[in-house]
């Protein structure tokens, strides 16, 4: 039989579940991550590095950033058709993914859905077009699986707010103009919306990440922030509003978390196809070829899973614990892969003249925020079950 290679995601034709404006939205974004992003990442990366303020308004001008919303400059394109673009922006890299979740699945969908309209018209437009970042505050330092117990506090003066705590981990906080900052009130929860250049706002980056180095995380300071009566959001009453929040994120994630794999997979093929040991490729081992395919199969399923959930998205059917299954699968899922890649690589594993490293260290961040792993099992638990084990 002649040699024929074909491509991980092609081995069960899934192109077909996808209609040919999603398949142009998704080689619109792989086309641009191949310009803007693959030439420059593995340096990015290690100077700890993202051009934050030159990608977004290219990601921007292609509808991308809030590109799920309707209205305000949003493309309102369909949770599959985001979901592809969050799997190409991903194969480039998890933080230039995170990016754009944290701006439009997060910040911007905080806004739009809870917001007032006056706040909608100020941000939204220049969010959408990538001329604002924003960022969302929900985890402090002491308070990440368990945002119910945060210390973060808004209190009236008179018509004023004043908000005083920390949010911690903060994706694109350092470059951020506006923040979604979620605070505890005499009764419950509430967002507000926060220039990053109201005094008493400060930011801190972290330093010494050895995951998600190509983006910005920072912690930010919150002392005696005076904010006037609108800055809250009007419609966001409790953690539910919060949580409903990173429940469009996590969408996104699980897709995004398929290009990271598959950049590792695709690569992992290419190299064991070329490298020669004992005289022969070493994709020609049996044990490499039982790698290879296991990996592809989960892959495959992971993507099945993806389009399902993203349909059922589109439908207005999605349930939060149907998204926990999504991002507790693939993340795990991709980050087996991304380790498994590197073993076939060999040495040549570790080296960032490949992508599989800086994948696989990405994805361990990947598997802890938008709620851990464990988070999800427990979730999902509590569906199986009936029993609630946070409670
Ligand atoms: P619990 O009592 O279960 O829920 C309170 C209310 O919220 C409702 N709810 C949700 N609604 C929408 N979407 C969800 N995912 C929801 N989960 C719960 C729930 O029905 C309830 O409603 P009601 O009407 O009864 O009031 O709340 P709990 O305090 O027991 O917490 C549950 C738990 C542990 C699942 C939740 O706290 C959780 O998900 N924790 C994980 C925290 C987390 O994921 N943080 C992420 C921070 S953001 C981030 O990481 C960005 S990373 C950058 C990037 O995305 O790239
Ligand atoms: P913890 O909650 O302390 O958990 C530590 C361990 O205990 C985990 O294994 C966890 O699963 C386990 N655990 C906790 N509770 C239970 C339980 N009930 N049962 C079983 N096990 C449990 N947050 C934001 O708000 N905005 C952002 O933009 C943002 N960006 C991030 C970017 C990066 C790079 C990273 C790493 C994190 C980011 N986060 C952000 C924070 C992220 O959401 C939290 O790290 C995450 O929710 C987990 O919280 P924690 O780190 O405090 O871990």
């Amino acid at each position: 039989m002649p040699r024929r290679r074909t491509s991980p995601l092609d081995l069960i034709d899934v192109d077909r579940l996808l209609t040919e404006e999603e398949r142009a939205v998704r080689d619109v974004v792989r086309q641009v991550i191949d310009d803007r992003v693959r030439p420059y990442v593995a340096e990015w990366y290690e100077e700890a590095f993202l051009p934050v303020r030159e990608l977004a308004p290219v990601f921007g001008g292609l509808g991308l950033l809030g590109m799920h919303l309707t209205g305000y400059g949003c493309a309102g394109a369909s949770a599959v058709a985001y979901g592809l673009a969050c799997m190409e922006l991903e194969a480039g890299d998890s933080g230039v993914r995170s990016l754009v979740s944290v701006q439009g699945s997060l910040a911007m969908y905080a806004i739009w859905r809870f917001g007032g309209e006056e706040q909608k018209q100020r941000w939204l437009p220049r969010m959408a077009a990538g001329a604002a970042i924003g960022c969302f505050g929900l985890t402090e330092p002491d308070h990440g699986s368990d945002p119910a117990s945060m210390k973060t506090r808004a209190r009236r003066d008179g018509a004023d707010w004043i908000l005083d705590g920390s949010k911690m981990w903060i994706t694109n906080a350092p470059v951020a103009d506006v923040a979604v900052i979620w605070a505890r009130l005499e009764d419950g929860l509430g967002g507000f919306v926060v220039p990053m250049d109201a005094p008493g706002v400060s930011v801190r980056t972290i330093g010494h990440k050895l995951s998600l180095r190509a983006s910005p995380t920072g912690e930010i300071g919150l002392d005696g922030v005076r904010l006037p009566a609108s800055a809250r959001l009007p419609g966001a009453e409790g953690l539910k509003a919060a949580l409903s929040c990173l429940t469009e994120a996590r969408q996104g994630i699980a897709w995004g978390a398929i290009g990271a794999a598959r950049e590792c997979l695709d690569t992992t093929i290419t190299y064991a196809c070329t490298r020669d040991q004992f005289g022969k490729p070493i994709a020609q081992f049996q044990l490499t070829q039982a790698k290879l395919a296991d990996m592809a199969v989960e892959l495959q399923k992971a993507f099945l899973l993806a389009v399902h959930l993203g349909r059922a998205g589109d439908a207005g059917t999605l349930r939060p614990e149907q998204v926990s299954v999504g991002k507790l699968n693939n993340v795990r899922e991709a980050l087996a892969i991304a380790r498994e890649c590197r073993t076939i690589m060999g040495a040549n594993g570790i080296s960032g003249d490949y992508p599989v490293m800086r994948h696989a260290a990405n994805l361990e961040s990947v598997l802890t925020y938008e709620g851990t792993s464990e988070i999800h099992q427990l979730i999902i638990g509590q569906r199986l079950t009936g029993l609630n084990a946070f409670a």
